[in-house]
């Protein structure tokens, strides 16, 4: 029999009987060495922090149903379910890191991109498809949008979170789970392509207007890494000495535009060039930037703070800082949308503190109107075709109501409340605008399809905690009222 080494003897008599040990005997085999995720998800500070301790507890006693989360109260006594749950609050002994050798030994190519055929197996039409993510089971939908039905559902890696993002023509669609694994699927063929873990803990990816390259911003490691779009192979990582809030392209500017949460500064990055050189240009901001969205022409970008409050407007053509949003609270300006009002833009963003909605005016960057609502909001959406903003109640009693605004008059026309009792939220439009998708957010929840001008329910499709939804042509023609 081999023998361990002497320190690994010291350490395993050190830390027998503590949580170190009981996550070794216990966890490890799904979760991870030092906890960076395995089978089962990452369990770093940063992957739990946005789950109660109280809740993490329960997990360890009581598993997660549907789930290969057993529970463990049997095994584990309640002092020592207590002190793994406050250990996996922890950071662990040795720092979780992920280098370039790490992304490149995770990248795996899931099918022959060469061999399949490059024009839509399926009758639906390819650009009135919807990506619907089911956040309760980690599985991801593929709808036609015209009949609304599933022609494929698929495990996605733990908790996507944020936009899938599209290719330009509309074939591929990009994934990025919280745990930093990305994620290509082919539309056309309804297959995964490839796969890659580009961080630990990841925040969102953009895709280039031109298609070739996939941007992931990390809050750990605090890094960008650039991709491959064909096959999600490793070009670049560039340490950002920060976390990143988040990144977008700009197809205008030609560029990717990276908020950074811990340094006052924005970073945009050119890929016109055949070979981008991945220099960043920085431009100084007031703050460190939390969310942030984009003018119509990708001129100004407008971000906030949630340390400070309010927010700023930077001129991303000469880098200067134009003017201060005044808004209190916490809003969403990532959810925000625009849409035209007596032939003049408005812009309005939800917000996740206070129950109203702001309507702003994106030249003199002026308040139009603070439209109370039922409770602080998460997501807007609309169309050109809708006469209605679609703004959701997630936070409070009144969850299960969702707001259709009047895009002219600037009042709430009418508050539906599709399912009483469980929260609805998000909604996505067809590509022409005739229907509207919307999210019964619970594990036994529905996809309601209503018709978006008589507000008929047209379709009710069950779902496991859908989240978002996605209309390829409305995000490739990055449509008016739908997020970017
Ligand atoms: Fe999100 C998008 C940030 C919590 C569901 N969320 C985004 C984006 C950012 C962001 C920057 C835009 C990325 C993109 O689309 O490329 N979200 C944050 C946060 O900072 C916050 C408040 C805290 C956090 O821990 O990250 C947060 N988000 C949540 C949730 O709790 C939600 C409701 C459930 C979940 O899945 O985690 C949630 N976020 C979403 C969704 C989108 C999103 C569904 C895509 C919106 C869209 O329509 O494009």
């Amino acid at each position: 029999m081999k023998s361990l080494p002497l320190v690994a003897l010291l350490w395993a008599a050190a830390a027998h009987g503590t949580p170190a040990a009981d996550y070794q005997q216990y966890c490890e085999s799904c979760h991870g060495l030092n906890r960076i995720g395995a089978t089962g998800p990452a369990l770093l500070a940063e992957s739990l922090g946005r789950i109660k301790p109280d809740e993490v507890r329960k997990v360890i006693e009581q598993g997660r149903p549907a789930s290969q989360m057993a529970g463990f109260s049997a095994q584990l006594s309640a002092a020592q379910i207590d002190g793994l749950a406050s250990f996996l609050q922890q950071p662990p002994a040795t720092p979780a890191t992920w280098s370039e050798q790490n992304i490149r030994g995770s990248h795996r190519l899931l099918a022959d991109l060469s061999q399949l055929p490059s024009t839509p197996q399926h009758h639906a039409d390819p650009l009135n498809l919807f990506v619907v993510v089911e956040s309760g089971d980690h599985h991801i939908d593929i709808l036609d949008g015209d009949h609304f039905t599933v022609l494929d559902r698929f495990a996605s890696h733990f908790a996507v979170h944020g936009g899938p993002k599209f290719s330009p023509d509309g074939r591929f669609v990009y994934f990025a789970s919280r745990d930093g694994w990305i994620s290509l699927y082919d539309l056309h063929n309804l297959k995964l392509i490839a796969e890659t873990r580009a961080g630990l803990n990841t925040r969102n990816l953009a895709v280039s207007k031109d298609g070739r390259w996939v941007l992931v911003g990390n809050y750990l490691p605090g890094n960008l890494v650039v991709l491959d779009a064909r096959d999600l192979s490793l070009v670049k990582t560039l340490p950002t000495g920060s976390r990143v809030s988040a990144v977008y392209t700009a197809p205008p500017r030609n560029s990717f535009v990276v908020a950074l949460k811990d340094v006052n500064e924005v970073w945009e990055l050119p890929y016109a060039a055949a070979q981008p050189s991945w220099e960043p240009r920085r431009i100084a901001a007031r703050d460190v930037l939390d969310d942030f969205s984009f003018s119509p022409d990708y001129r100004q970008l407008l971000a906030t703070s949630r340390k400070a409050g309010g927010g700023q407007v930077i001129d991303l053509d000469s880098g200067a800082v134009i003017s201060d949003i005044p808004l209190a609270g916490m809003p969403h300006l990532g959810s925000g949308t625009y849409w035209r009002r007596d032939g003049k833009w408005v812009f309005a963003t939800p917000n996740i503190s206070q129950g109203h909605i702001s309507v702003l005016d994106p030249v003199t960057w002026k308040l139009i109107k603070q439209i109370p609502t039922l409770g602080p909001g998460f997501f807007m959406r609309s169309h050109i075709n809708s006469r209605y903003v679609w703004s959701d109640v997630f936070f409070g009693p009144d969850n299960d109501a969702i707001h259709l605004i009047d895009k002219q008059t600037l009042q709430i026309a009418h508050t539906l409340r599709p399912v009483p009792g469980k929260t609805a939220a998000h909604v996505e439009f067809t590509r022409d605008g005739r229907y509207v998708l919307l999210s019964i957010w619970a594990t036994d929840g529905a996809l309601i399809v209503y018709d978006s001008q008589t507000l008929e329910e047209i379709k009710r499709l069950p779902m496991n905690k859908p989240s978002g939804k996605y209309n390829v042509g409305n995000k490739i023609e990055f449509a008016e009222g739908t997020s970017h």
